[in-house]
């Protein structure tokens, strides 16, 4: 038997048209990637701070985290590995709306995500800062699954998901573009899937 991965992509573009990116493909299901293992979270000291280049460094406990208002998004989502899944719905904290707890010094040009167990990856403030980027807690209409990030990761659609950072607890403002943990293993500094910006 061969395996023909041209006529697969040639076929899942006939299928998706331009919804797809270039060499991904579509699943069903939704797998788990993570480097390490799945830590736990207590919820009474979850904290996520908000430092680096801002006037005054602040931690938002899960009390207040819950207090902000909610947005729903609707996208599909691609991962670098190739797969990708649509019509996915996430809700959370919209970055804008997060970002209104702290003043950004004019030197901050970008952010990066810190998580439990050391997983960090970079984003500039363009592509940080969006409405449909979220820090999300809720998957379909349910508690965020701890495999997927649980109580609460970031969520940033447009680019592969290694840039969403699952366990957030800490979000560092920079004045330089700097590379995380898969960018320093050869990961594209961005990650845009339309442009195909899977290694640098
Ligand atoms: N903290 C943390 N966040 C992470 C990772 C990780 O290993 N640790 N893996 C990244 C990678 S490479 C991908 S593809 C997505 C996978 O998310 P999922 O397991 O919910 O599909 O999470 C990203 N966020
Ligand atoms: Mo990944």
């Amino acid at each position: 038997m061969t395996l023909d991965i041209f006529k697969r992509r040639e076929k899942e573009r006939e299928r998706y048209g331009n919804r797809l990116p270039p060499g991904q493909h579509v699943v069903e299901n939704w797998p788990v990637l993570t480097y390490g293992g799945t830590p736990k979270i207590d919820l009474r000291t979850w904290k996520l701070r908000l430092f680096g280049l801002v006037e005054e460094e602040t931690t938002i406990s899960w009390e207040e985290f819950r207090a902000f208002p909610v947005t729903d998004v609707h996208t599909d989502i691609h991962c670098v590995t190739t797969w990708s899944k649509f019509d996915t719905n996430f809700a959370g904290v919209s970055i804008p709306d997060l970002m209104v707890r702290v003043r950004l010094m004019p030197e901050a040009k970008a952010v990066i995500a810190h998580c439990h167990g050391g997983y960090t990856t970079n984003l500039t403030l363009d592509d940080f800062v969006r409405p449909e980027n979220l820090i999300a807690h809720t998957y379909e209409g349910e508690p965020l699954p701890k495999e997927h990030g649980g109580p609460a990761r970031l969520f940033v659609p447009h680019l592969y998901f290694w840039k969403s950072a699952k366990w957030l607890n800490a979000l560092e403002f920079v004045p330089r573009d700097t590379p995380g943990f898969w960018e320093r293993y050869g990961y594209h500094l961005r990650g845009d899937p339309f442009k195909e910006e899977r290694y640098s």
